[in-house]
């Protein structure tokens, strides 16, 4: 079963409750009594109806006692760490009059008992549908911050997905919307979304009746969207009033932190507290986060940035069934056949890599890449890095070589070639030894490719080379270029 924690299921009697709210201020207002009126009670009965299971008093049913009253309201005041004297009480009927309206605070909906929660760090995102309130890319933002709320605060990272089944889909709807909780029109109920799990599990829907903005005006989406993905994530409503995950929505000052000491406590509950990325060392040995971005199967997605006719590669390299192109800060894995594809901040898959990689190969069979920039490459297995940058110079480069611009391995031969501006080396791996008599002349020995190369990488028995956005696919049996493509068909462009 999924968990929603919003209003939803709720929502005609969250209508009910509301009316008797403002019944009730309006009364209060005139007469200042110190107990609690008829009104009250109907609103203290109704409330613990909805939020904490009290018995209601339909036909068949026994009637329900003043005890199970009392210790309902005793349960509720724990909840709020109000006075637990069981009576209704002034300050316990403020809260009841806070406009809420939820699924019950005190229930864990998880199916075992323990709270749900995902099984991997890498976590995907997709934003399915916009509000008409703001542009796109304001969304993107915002969403995007939203996200890094959490992932500053724990070892979890967001990956941004074309898929239709990616792990967190945002979705901007009114009314009826496909689950079964419709939203209300505008005020009441923001959003709502689901804890961790498969299907609908971990999306977050927003009520697109509500005025959706960047600052004040109406609901501020990254404030609302960050209390979403903690749902998403696994928490539960917050009974602190300071607490992002306090079951209403508040104005805050969005330019610090935004959650409180609790959230973090539980977010690390959960998922454990956030790695020192540059320093820790240790922690990344788990399989199952090498190729989180295999769990789902994307759809093509057309980009503006990706499907650029100008874009280029910094590296490129298979890595198993994998290509990796890396460009920037950027990553895509082509998983297989196209149109398999994920991408994100090469910090999202590999959280200590440097971005502006120069050159990438990979040997076949072994699970490794190795990732050069600068004077140095990193030996890496999915987001793990085993040990830290080692020189370029202990594989046999003079010191005049600071940089190299691409590197393929060729499978036939074992050996791997390192080119660097109009030469190449060519490095034995069984030896582990450069080999003699090199460096050579590119165009000597690959003519046709004559241009600087950005990256090179070997596929079904051809070699392509990277040159700006041109791509020269190499048939080095007969020694010729059979075809030049656009870099970003690699992208299903
Ligand atoms: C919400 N929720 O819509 C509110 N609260 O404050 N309206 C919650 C979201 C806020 C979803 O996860 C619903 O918990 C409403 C009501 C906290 C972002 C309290 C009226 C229900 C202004
Ligand atoms: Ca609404
Ligand atoms: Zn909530």
């Amino acid at each position: 079963m999924q968990q929603l924690w919003a209003c939803a299921a709720f929502f005609l009697l969250c209508l009910v409750s509301s009316s008797a709210v403002s019944k009730t201020k309006q009364e209060n207002t005139k007469g200042d009594s110190k107990d609690a009126g008829q009104s009250d009670l109907s609103l203290a009965t109704e409330y613990l109806e909805q939020f904490y299971d009290l018995e209601d008093e339909s036909a068949g049913r026994p009637k329900r006692s003043s005890d199970s009253i009392r210790s309902k309201l005793k349960e509720m005041q724990r909840f709020f760490r109000l006075n637990e004297t069981g009576s209704l009480d002034n300050e316990t009927i403020e809260v009841m009059k806070t406009p809420r309206c939820g699924i019950p605070d005190v229930h864990n909906y998880s199916p075992n008992g323990q709270q749900a929660k995902w099984h991997k760090n890498v976590i995907s995102y997709s934003i399915g549908s916009y509000t008409r309130d703001l542009p796109a890319s304001a969304v993107d933002h915002l969403i995007d911050s939203a996200l890094k709320v959490w992932s500053s605060a724990s070892p979890l990272s967001f990956v941004r997905s074309y898929s239709q089944n990616a792990d967190i889909r945002v979705q901007f709807s009114t009314y009826a919307h496909g689950d079964f909780f419709p939203f209300d029109g505008p005020g009441g109920t923001l959003a709502h979304a689901y804890g961790p799990g498969e299907g609908i599990g971990g999306d977050a829907h927003f009520d697109d009746d509500e005025t959706w903005s960047a600052g004040f005006q109406g609901f501020n989406l990254y404030l609302v969207a960050a209390h979403e993905f903690g749902h998403a994530l696994g928490l539960s409503h917050s009974r602190y009033k300071e607490s992002l995950m306090y079951p209403t929505y508040r104005k805050r000052n969005t330019a610090g932190n935004i959650l409180s000491s609790e959230d973090v406590a539980k977010i690390q509950a959960l998922y454990g507290p956030r790695r020192n990325l540059l320093y820790d060392f240790s922690g990344y040995g788990m399989t199952s986060l090498f190729y989180p971005w295999r769990l789902k199967f994307d759809v093509p997605q057309t980009r503006k940035e990706k499907c650029d006719p100008d874009l280029s590669f910094d590296a490129v390299t298979t890595l198993g069934r994998d290509v990796l192109l890396l460009k920037d800060r950027y990553l895509w894995i082509r998983h297989g056949q196209l149109p398999d594809i994920k991408e994100g901040p090469i910090n999202n898959f590999m959280p200590r890599m440097y971005s502006d990689i120069d050159a990438a190969y990979s040997l076949p069979r072994r699970k490794f890449a190795y990732l050069f920039k600068g004077s140095k490459y990193w030996t890496v297995k999915g987001p793990e890095m085993k040990g830290g940058p080692k020189s370029i110079y202990k594989l046999g480069f003079p010191h005049q070589v600071k940089q190299i611009d691409a590197a393929v391995h060729i499978n036939e031969t074992g050996n791997t070639l390192f080119f660097i501006r109009d030469l190449y080396w060519s490095y034995n791996e069984t030896a582990r030894a450069m080999e003699e008599f090199y460096p050579r002349n590119i165009t000597d020995d690959f003519p046709g490719i004559s241009t600087k190369t950005d990256a090179a990488v070997e596929k079904n028995g051809f070699l392509y080379f990277f040159s700006g956005s041109e791509v020269y696919k190499y048939d080095y049996k007969q020694k010729k270029v059979s075809g030049t493509e656009k870099a970003n068909t690699w992208l299903g462009c």
